[in-house]
């Protein structure tokens, strides 16, 4: 299997490195191929919904994957996203973050970083797209923004050089990567998820799908890293596509 290749591409503003990204993936770039973007005009997230991305104030990236290995373990790909974020961070800024499922990574449970993974078309296969937003300085979140958002400079209280962490999250994406192309590298990548995340075991959430919630406890992932929550009726669903809040017990 051919290994991956980092080639990164700077932009002073783009209106979402994920549209460059996959703009250029059309045009056969290779995998390993990483945009950047000193701000995003219109920096998404999932859902059509939005990822406020003010000039120098993050790390805005997106790095085009073509992986080798069966379309049924892609969806490990976030999770491995999500690992490989955590080890950048405590890396390059010291920071200890959790990981909310699938791939929110937080610290002081609030998000300091999100991750889109996009599947798209191209001439030369299917590929994906992997979005990572980091916060790094301390911003002025919009009001609504406020009590879930913070930045690595709002809990470190140091801004860390954007080319820093492009380094160090680029090297563990690199290697967890590895990592996941391995025979037995879903189950590696499942156990480091879960060495990193409170959510994988004994949390109680909430889970909005697209029609309705519910309350439950966690109770570790599938194989295809889907989230096996036991409800307050004592059955087990797997939760494939949701949005998951950690609720206080009682
Ligand atoms: C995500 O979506 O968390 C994925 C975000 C991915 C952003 C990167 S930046 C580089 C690349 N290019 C792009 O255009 N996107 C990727 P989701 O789980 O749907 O969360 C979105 C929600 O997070 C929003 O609805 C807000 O509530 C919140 N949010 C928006 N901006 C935020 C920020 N900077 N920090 C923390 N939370 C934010």
């Amino acid at each position: 299997m051919k290994s991956f290749v980092p080639q990164v591409l700077r932009f002073e503003s783009l209106p979402s490195t994920n549209l460059e990204a996959a703009r250029r993936a059309n045009q056969d770039a290779a995998e390993g191929l990483c945009v950047v973007a000193g701000e995003q005009t219109a920096g998404r997230g999932r859902l059509q919904r939005y990822w406020i991305s003010p000039k120098n104030a993050g790390l805005y990236c997106s790095i085009i994957l073509r992986p080798e290995f069966p379309q049924s373990l892609w969806p490990l790909i976030t999770l491995m996203a999500a690992v490989a974020v955590h080890e950048a961070l405590k890396k390059a800024c010291a920071l200890e973050t959790d990981i909310k499922w699938p791939n929110d990574i937080l610290a002081t449970n609030r998000k300091v970083c999100g991750i889109l993974a996009e599947t798209i078309e191209t001439p030369t296969g299917r590929a994906i797209v992997l979005g990572i937003g980091i916060n790094l300085a301390k911003s002025s979140f919009p009001e609504d923004l406020k009590a879930e958002a913070t930045s690595v400079e709002d809990v470190t209280g140091h801004k860390p050089q954007s080319e820093i962490v492009l380094t160090a999250l680029i090297e563990s994406l690199a290697m967890y990567y590895e990592m996941l192309k391995n025979p037995a590298g879903s189950e590696a990548i499942l156990r480091e998820w879960c060495a990193r995340s409170s959510y994988a075991d004994g949390k109680q959430i909430r889970v909005v799908e697209s029609n309705e919630s519910f309350i439950g406890t966690t109770c570790g992932l599938e194989p295809d890293g889907a989230l096996r929550v036991e409800t307050l009726a004592g059955e087990i669903r797997v939760v494939r596509a949701g949005d998951v809040t950690s609720v206080r017990p009682g």
